[in-house]
């Protein structure tokens, strides 16, 4: 029988001379770095919505990839089999080891909520008997609380208590689906969790409210044997026009305000950096230093739209940067790399999607060599830390202590002869990460 991937083969590491565009030129799985094999260091997952669903579909155009996995005459439950034996046969030919889902996604939805549930539940019966079949794992799950027209002022934060209890409804499908798949991790993303107008908004009630929604969300999680991480994935608009988790730091004012820090991480996400006037390294490196980093969805924006693109990443210095903080951050435990992207409307076919999935993973094997080289050299850091040589003793060493007072920097300061402040040597830098990049 005609299957959807059937043009794609199964995937081989060929190193960096193959011309074979249907081969990994970077990504060796069991090639070790930095004393791990490149798959525990990358942990690649497939995100089911871009990859299975997405139809090409823009505000201008209507659908450009054939989204059939059988007869069109099929009923939605084996239309929705038929996908995720799709989805299985595409990661199995990519040796992608995780995947991630909303509710939706695998589930025919349904306006019965009753029925609603009963298709989850029989399609997450089948997609473990997929799991089991091919050795494939869950890196999280979540649920869809932003597509359907009753979140159209919101899900956690509508206005409408009926809203708000649908949300609830999802969330705790998507929890229930989570924990009998084995998943490590469940992510909120606020997609409609903001603002159009203030004008008509109550943001102290619908703050209040979306931190009710995750506290039960906590609840109910760990008292039915979830113990992997929540996330929250921050981005600053889109679809509207603001997004309350607007970047990493204001996630983090959230979640410690009102105590939930302990049980959610982040998951950055490259664009959702970019759209909110960060670098994915800045987003990465304020979870990091703030013990909040959690999970990663690669993918890149375009530089000159303002929205998000969701393209494969394809760009190696930004690939580099980015696993430079993963490995510092101590690498992912529960988290993983998640390619929350989609090729473009005029890529319609399969192969297409196979060739994204190929540059993706060479793009972030290659970003985890160069940052392995450029950490095992040494020179970045070193710089870094000679930059804050003046902490290290003297008077810098009581501010690091805590024995130092104003009055005493005040009268330092007054006794100085001649400021100490050397040159932060960013071209040098620069030149040094490309010289060890291309050495
Ligand atoms: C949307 C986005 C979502 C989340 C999961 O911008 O990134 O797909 O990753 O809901
Ligand atoms: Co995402």
């Amino acid at each position: 029988m005609k299957t959807f991937f059937e043009n794609v083969p199964q995937i081989k590491y060929e190193g960096k001379d193959s011309k074979n565009p249907m081969a990994f030129k970077h990504y060796n799985k069991d090639e070790v770095v930095l004393g791990k094999k490149m798959s525990e260091h990358l942990k690649f997952a497939m995100s089911y919505w871009h990859t299975l669903c997405a139809g090409g579909v823009d505000m201008f155009g209507s659908a450009t990839i054939d989204r059939n996995y059988t007869c069109k005459c099929a009923s939605p439950l084996e239309m929705a089999k038929a996908k995720a034996d799709a989805a299985f046969d595409f990661m199995t030919k990519l040796g992608i080891e995780y995947f991630c889902f909303h509710d939706v996604d695998i589930d025919p939805e349904s306006e019965n909520l009753a029925e609603f549930k009963a298709n989850i539940e029989e399609m997450t019966d089948y997609i473990k008997g997929l799991m089991d079949k091919t050795g494939i794992k869950l890196l999280w799950g979540t649920a869809n609380n932003f597509s359907n027209p009753r979140y159209m002022h919101g899900a956690g934060t509508s206005p409408f208590a009926d809203a708000f209890a649908c949300a609830a409804f999802q969330i705790r499908n998507g929890l229930d689906a989570t924990i009998k798949l084995g998943g490590k991790g469940y992510v909120f993303w606020g997609g409609r969790e903001g603002y159009e107008t203030l004008l008509n908004t109550d943001m102290g009630l619908e703050l209040d409210n979306m931190a009710r929604l995750m506290k039960m969300a906590v609840e109910y999680g760990r008292s039915h044997g979830f113990d992997g991480d929540f996330y929250i994935e921050p981005k600053p608009k889109e679809p509207t026009k603001h997004q309350y988790d607007f970047d990493a730091a204001t996630v983090l004012g959230f979640l410690r305000k009102y105590g939930l820090e302990k049980d959610f991480k982040l998951n950055i996400e490259a664009n959702h950096a970019t759209l909110a006037g960060h670098t994915f390294e800045h987003e990465l490196t304020v979870a990091r230093i703030n013990d909040a980093f959690g999970s990663i969805d690669a993918n890149q924006g375009d530089y000159l739209l303002g929205w998000d693109t969701d393209e494969f990443p394809s760009n190696v210095y930004d690939a580099t940067k980015c696993m430079i903080q993963v490995i510092k951050a101590g690498g992912f435990t529960n988290g993983g790399l998640n390619f929350d992207a989609k090729v473009r409307r005029g890529s319609y076919t399969p192969e297409d999607i196979a060739y994204g999935y190929i540059n993706g993973m060479d793009t972030y094997a290659l970003g985890l060599k160069m940052a392995a080289k450029i950490i095992e050299d040494g020179r970045l850091d070193a710089m870094v830390s000679e930059r804050y040589e003046s902490y290290k003793s003297g008077i810098g060493a009581k501010i690091i202590a805590g024995e130092t007072s104003l009055d005493e920097l005040a009268d330092y300061a007054m006794s100085l002869e001649k400021i100490d402040v050397k040159s932060g040597r960013q071209e040098l830098i620069e030149s040094i990460i490309n010289n060890i990049m291309f050495s």
